[in-house]
């Protein structure tokens, strides 16, 4: 077995440890919260940037605090663009390695320029220069990979930053419900595998798209990189009702559409899977037991746990990671060497704004 395939069947475990270490964390944290006019900036790079996405959106909506996500070299690039002037900022910065270029070059840029600007590091390596610039750090060194693609460090970290949110926003209910991930993880997780298996490694699929809404619009461009890294088939993501306003025109047999299926937006998801299939694409929905029965797609993988759509966030990831890793498989591709990429990306221009 593969390195790949062992750290995404890894997930239930390590999020087990995730639950616990994100907690502790937070009891060291002296990075505050309660300023009036808090913003919230999550930066990233790749796979941390999708995280980026989906965070801001769960944070904001767990905490009631404007969020905003940002590659993070618009932090040092086109920071008037992604740095209020007039709110208490805080930022988070994700980055597995916690050595990637960009994401040291905009934590410099912060402590140079913004030095009132709070930096916590989301990390899977606490002994980077990343856990070392930032104010406070969540490490997640259980949740790193042997392998170049991100799969368990992705839901690892987006995890922890839910704890943190709910915390924050003092929401028990919502910690409740994300103590309650790993154990629906584990039992449905062989037949996640199975899932991917199964569309990965169909002959005739030539290209596909995810789609999703809000932060699982986040989930939907990770999945397309993951995708894109493993096998370099063609994929897209977009936003579930903007497939509608033009890409659908994409759609042609081979086209597998994969639905993050959510009880908010189901009434009207469901019509896109109709879309779809009117126009000879083939749907696969991956739903909440709830509104299953709304989706008309050819295929539907069920999430049989009762939690709200903020909790269930990172449920959906590790089907995704399995139907890249089968793909890559079927054509005789090594999931672990994928092509032109490396674990960490290093800038050649290196900016460095700390001076140190
Ligand atoms: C981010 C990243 C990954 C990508 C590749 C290179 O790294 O861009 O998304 O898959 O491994 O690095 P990091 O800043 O999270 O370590």
């Amino acid at each position: 077995m593969d390195n790949t395939y062992q750290e995404i069947s890894n997930q239930p475990q390590s999020w087990k440890q995730t639950l616990k270490i994100t907690q502790d964390a937070w009891q060291n944290s002296t990075v505050s919260f309660d300023a009036q006019n808090l913003h919230v900036l999550f930066i990233g790079c790749g796979t941390s940037y999708y995280l980026a996405f989906s965070a801001s959106r769960l944070f904001q909506e767990a905490t009631g605090k404007t969020c905003l996500a940002a590659p993070a070299s618009e932090v040092f690039l086109t920071p008037d663009t992604v740095i209020p002037n007039n709110k208490n900022v805080v930022v988070f910065a994700v980055s597995r390695s916690g050595t990637t270029s960009e994401i040291l070059m905009a934590v410099e840029y912060l402590q140079k320029y913004h030095p009132h600007i709070q930096t916590i590091g989301v990390t899977c390596n606490s002994q980077s220069k990343l856990a070392q610039l930032t104010d406070a750090v969540i490490p997640l060194n259980h949740a790193s990979e042997q392998s170049v693609v991100m799969t368990q460090s992705f839901t690892n970290m987006l995890l922890a930053v839910q704890v943190f949110s709910a915390l924050i926003g003092g929401r028990t209910e919502l910690l409740h419900e994300l103590n309650q991930l790993p154990d629906a993880l584990e039992i449905s997780i062989s037949q996640m595998a199975a899932f991917g298996h199964r569309i990965g490694s169909d002959d005739e699929l030539s290209q596909l798209v995810y789609l999703g809404v809000g932060a699982y619009h986040g989930l939907a461009m990770e999945a397309t990189l993951k995708l894109k890294e493993m096998t370099q088939t063609p994929c897209e993501s977009y936003n579930t009702l903007e497939f509608r306003h033009g890409p659908i025109s994409i759609v042609q047999a081979g086209t597998r559409v994969v639905f993050f299926g959510a009880e908010s937006d189901s009434e009207y998801a469901s019509d896109v899977v109709e879309d779809v299939r009117n126009v000879g694409g083939y749907a696969v929905a991956i739903v909440p037991s709830s509104v299953a029965v709304k989706f008309k797609a050819h295929v539907t993988f069920t999430l049989n746990v009762s939690l709200c759509d903020w909790s269930r966030a990172v449920l959906y990831m590790p089907i995704m990671h399995y139907i890249a890793h089968a793909r890559a498989v079927s054509l005789g591709h090594n999931p672990d060497k994928p092509r032109n990429l490396n674990q960490v990306v290093v800038l050649n221009h290196n900016h460095n704004f700390g001076g140190c």
